[in-house]
C-alpha cells in the first residue's frame, strides 16, 4: 500500500511506496530569493567516485549540510558535514512542518545547466534507515524525474518545478529507482535540496 503520509491528491507512485508531488510549496518570491542566495553562497564541490577502478567526477555539483560530525558515505565516498546556513534552516523548518519529521541533513545538489544529471539510483544506504522519508525541493529550471519500479520496470515520470517539494518514503526507495535524466539544449541551473534523516550506525 501507498500514500502512508499525504492524502491520494499529489501521490504519483500506484503502489509500494509513496512520492507525493506539491507542486507550489513554495512562493515564486522564496524561492527566487533562495535560488540566488544558495547560488552564490553555498560551497559547492565536484566529487569523484572511483567505478569500476576509474576515477569519475559527478555530472553535477554539490555539498552536505547537517548536524555537527554527521558525515554522509555513499558510493564509497564520504561527505563531510558542513554547518548549517540560516537559509537552509530555514527550508528545514518548513519541511519538517509539511511532514511532521525531522531531518539532520540535506544534501545540496547543482545541476550548472542540461548536461548535469543523476542516473539511476536510490537511496538506500542503512544509514538512511528502513523506509527513508526524504523532502526533496526543486529550484530553478524544470527538469523531468523518472521512478523505475525495480520488478515491473514500469516507469513513472514528472516535472519538478520551481518551488515545488517532492516527499518520498515508504516502500519507495526499496521497490523503486529514480534519476533525473539529462534535458537537451537546456542553459539554465536547478538546484535541489533532499532533506534526510540519517540514523549512525
Ligand atoms: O535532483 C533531484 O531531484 C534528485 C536528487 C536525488 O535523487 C538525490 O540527491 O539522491
Ligand atoms: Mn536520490
Amino acid at each position: 500500500m501507498s500514500n502512508q503520509l499525504f492524502p491520494i491528491e499529489g501521490e504519483i507512485l500506484p503502489t509500494d511506496g509513496s512520492a507525493v508531488l506539491l507542486p507550489a510549496f513554495l512562493d515564486h518570491i522564496t524561492a527566487d530569493d533562495l535560488l540566488t542566495e544558495l547560488l552564490g553562497s553555498l560551497r559547492w564541490e565536484e566529487p569523484q567516485l572511483m567505478m569500476f577502478g576509474k576515477s569519475v567526477t559527478e555530472p553535477r555539483l554539490s555539498t552536505w549540510h547537517a548536524d555537527p560530525g554527521l558525515n554522509y558515505t555513499y558510493s564509497g565516498l564520504e561527505r563531510i558535514a558542513q554547518p548549517w546556513t540560516t537559509q537552509l534552516l530555514h527550508v528545514r523548518q518548513l519541511c519538517e512542518t509539511v511532514t511532521s519529521h525531522t531531518f539532520n541533513g540535506v544534501l545540496v545538489n547543482l545541476y550548472r545547466n542540461g548536461s548535469d544529471h543523476l542516473g539511476w539510483h536510490s537511496d538506500d544506504e542503512k544509514v538512511n534507515g528502513p523506509e527513508p522519508i526524504i523532502a526533496s525541493i526543486s529550484l530553478g529550471a524544470d527538469r523531468r524525474f523518472d521512478f523505475r519500479h525495480r520488478d515491473t520496470k514500469e516507469v513513472v515520470s514528472t516535472t519538478l518545478s520551481h518551488g515545488s517539494l517532492l516527499v518520498m518514503s515508504g516502500l519507495s526507495q526499496k521497490c523503486w529507482v529514480h534519476r533525473l535524466p539529462k534535458t537537451p539544449r537546456l542553459e539554465q541551473p536547478r538546484i535541489n535540496l533532499t532533506f534526510r534523516h540519517l540514523f549512525p550506525q
